[in-house]
């Protein structure tokens, strides 16, 4: 049976989704939209059959027609969001952040806990793209031996919204670097560090941008990560596993190199959601597999606590400098 989907939130991921989930995703339509502006909800719901739309998340979750939940609305509203989605026990793809910070993370994990069984996919995206997923494999394989260093770097063309300020530089990008640097290593981050160049010209007053963030993990592992949302050229993404007996980079290029006029080269995607588009096909459309099958699969709701941890320590470390410890709760046995 098709999964009737209730998507919360419809701004820039959200009404992507909705196009996704209408026109991309198998086995999955949408059956609810829901917005705090009324008109942006019912123009979208328009367009789709047998959608209804909604101002109030509760109002849609309780709909007969809702079995599912897509949470696309700004990270304070998750909380909510979630929490009256395990009231009525429905699974959830929430993008991310799970929550804006590690207490309001905690007690997501404490509700679902009271569920007894994990009802999230937290929407950490490149987990699902082809290139990190090749990286994944290889570093499991063991062939190149142990890890011992991530490089990262993460450019966004310009600001990804108006009054983009430092702390959204860690909270809002730098943690998919968090996320993958857990899930690539298999390992937690223990300390981040914070360091800054004199700001890009390019660069709004009091933006301090680029940053460049150093992680250390438990396993031993030295990660770092040059953020910056004003590189002017484009959007990359690009990750370099240097391992004991071997190095592996991702991220340099993608489809078509071109000749021409003494040239060669290819394109840059503008955007997150143009590079990373084939992720998000593909995690939503895990994420539907899963929840048909009656499973819960992908990033969890411990990921995005402890992406949430990290980013604490991030902002502190920013603001203090220093290197600063991830303080992080015993792993609960529901996320083991
Ligand atoms: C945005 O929220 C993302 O998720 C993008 O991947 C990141 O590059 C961007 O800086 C964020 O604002």
């Amino acid at each position: 049976t098709t999964l009737r989907v209730a998507v919360v939130g419809t701004g820039r991921m959200g009404a992507d989704h909705v196009r996704r989930i209408s026109e991309v995703t198998s086995g999955a339509r949408v059956s609810a939209v829901v917005d705090i502006d009324a008109e942006r909800a019912k123009g979208l719901a328009t367009g789709i059959d047998g959608c209804t739309a909604y101002t109030d998340p509760a109002a849609a979750m309780a709909a007969d027609d809702v079995d599912a939940v897509l949470i696309a609305s700004p990270g304070p509203a998750h909380e909510a969001a979630l929490l009256t989605a395990f009231e009525h026990d429905l699974p959830v793809l929430c993008e991310k952040p799970l929550t804006p910070d590690a207490a309001s993370a905690l007690r997501v994990l404490e509700a679902e806990q009271k569920l007894g069984h994990r009802r999230v996919q937290v929407g950490f995206m490149r987990r699902y793209d082809a290139e990190y997923m090749k990286l994944k494999e290889l570093l499991d394989s063991g062939r190149l031996g142990r890890p011992l260093m991530l490089h990262n770097r993460h450019r966004n063309a310009t600001l990804p919204v108006p009054g983009f300020t430092s702390e959204m530089l860690i909270n809002d990008a730098v943690v998919h670097e968090m996320d993958v640097t857990r899930w690539l290593l298999d390992q937690e981050i223990t300390t981040v560090t914070v360091m800054k160049p004199r700001p890009s010209s390019n660069a709004p007053e009091g933006l301090e941008d680029p940053q460049f963030v150093i992680f250390e993990t438990d396993g031993g592992a030295l990660v770092d990560v040059e953020m910056s949302v004003n590189c002017q050229f484009g959007y990359q993404v690009q990750a370099e596993a240097v391992c004991e007996n071997g190095t592996a980079r991702i991220g340099d290029g993608h489809g078509m190199l071109v000749n021409s006029a003494g040239q060669w080269g290819g394109s840059i995607a503008p955007d997150f959601v143009a590079r990373f588009e084939d992720a998000y096909d593909r995690e939503v459309q895990a994420w539907v597999d899963a929840t048909r099958r009656g499973e819960v699969t992908g990033p969890s709701s411990w990921d995005g606590y402890a992406a949430a941890a990290v980013c604490e320590a991030g902002v502190r470390a920013q603001a203090e400098g220093g290197r600063i410890t991830v303080e992080l709760v015993e792993r609960p046995s529901l996320y083991r």
